[in-house]
């Protein structure tokens, strides 16, 4: 079957709604259909100050939230990114590949450098992107389940496979992104023409899903819709009713027209309240599992262990490859 690859980043503690509906959501169905590898990106967290034994927590942290969504280790291989080194590995040798220019280019760089300033980013910060083309070329993925803020780092992963490939013959099988139109960019609840972001977003318009179930409805009830008082779908017009729209039809599996006939004649607030009860039905359990997997760290980290065993069947078979093309020569 096909091959998925993604990760998330342990380092902002609990997940936000954006990170789930954009792409732990998708995760948990590839599960279903596909050969499925999903990691806990370390690597990619010390790109920017870490205090240790936070990462650490984290990491295990964002571990449980992943079988708390339900992942399931028997259908997928769930793992810790450092745990494998060949990611640091074939990282080098995409650096080596990749165009200072081309890396330039990444606005997530450009963004996320400017808001720390330019003097203060890392050099890892700067290559974050091409360690991520690694991350997907060592899978051989087909896709990668994210949101639209990592179509840009997808294109670059094409970009270096192919030239990877033309320069040293076929190695790399070439990654779509698989990103679903409906949720590939929830907005913040307070300001819907922004991105919502763990970095960028304010508490009251950020969804953290640990966060207690009351605050998350308080925040729901409190989003920014418009002057208008019609409930309808209108992206441009009408960002803030449109993203909470979004937000209830993907956690009630209802759909958009559905929804617009449910609450026509009524007012935001009708919506919000339902919307801000369906957060909780959501959120409550999440939180009781996510504890449940923190509170037994033993089978957590021999699960990622596990994880990790079967990621490096695949990633040292295709870094091997990989070196042997470049020219190294191999250790006896
Ligand atoms: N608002 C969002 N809508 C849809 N998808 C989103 N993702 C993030 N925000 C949204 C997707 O979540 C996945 C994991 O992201 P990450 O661990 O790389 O975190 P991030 O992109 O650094 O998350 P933030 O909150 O956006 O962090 P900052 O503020 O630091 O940039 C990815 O697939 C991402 O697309």
């Amino acid at each position: 079957s096909p091959r998925v690859l993604s990760g998330i980043q342990p380092t902002a503690g609990s997940f936000h709604l954006g990170n789930y509906l954009g792409a732990v959501r998708q995760w948990v169905a590839l599960q279903e259909s596909h050969d499925a590898f999903y990691m806990v990106v370390d690597l990619h967290a010390i790109t920017v100050p870490q205090d240790p034994m936070e990462l650490r927590a984290n990491t295990r942290l964002a571990a449980a939230q992943l079988l708390a969504a339900g992942l399931d280790p028997d259908r997928c291989t769930l793992f810790v990114q450092s745990h494998v080194p060949e990611h640091a590995q074939l990282g080098w040798v995409m650096n080596c590949l990749a165009g200072f220019g081309e890396a330039s280019r990444m606005t997530q760089f450009k963004d996320k450098s400017a808001k720390q300033g330019a003097d203060r980013a890392t050099v890892g910060l700067f290559t974050y992107p091409i360690l991520q083309v690694a991350d997907i070329l060592l899978y051989q993925a087909n896709q990668v389940p994210v949101g639209e803020d990592q179509r840009q780092h997808i294109e670059l992963t094409r970009d270096l496979a192919e030239r990877f490939n033309g320069r040293f013959g076929e190695t790399f099988t070439i990654p779509a992104p698989y990103i679903l139109k409906e949720t590939a960019k929830i907005y913040d609840l307070q300001d819907p023409s922004i991105k919502m972001s763990k970095s960028a977003s304010t508490p009251k318009g950020l969804i953290n899903l640990l966060d207690e179930p009351k605050a998350t409805a308080k925040k729901v009830k409190s989003a920014v819709t418009d002057t208008d008082t019609v409930i309808r779908y209108d992206a441009e017009k009408k960002p803030g009713v449109s993203n909470l729209l979004t937000i209830y039809s993907t956690l009630t599996g209802a759909g958009i027209p559905e929804l617009e006939q449910k609450y026509e004649g009524k007012m935001y607030g009708a919506l919000k309240t339902d919307l801000a009860e369906v957060m909780v039905d959501f959120v409550t359990p999440f939180r009781t599992r996510t504890q449940e997997y923190l509170d037994d760290p033993e089978t957590l980290d021999s699960l990622l262990a596990k994880g990790a065993e079967k990621a490096r069947a695949v990633a040292a078979e295709t870094l091997s490859q990989a070196y042997e093309k470049v020219g190294f020569l191999p250790a006896k």
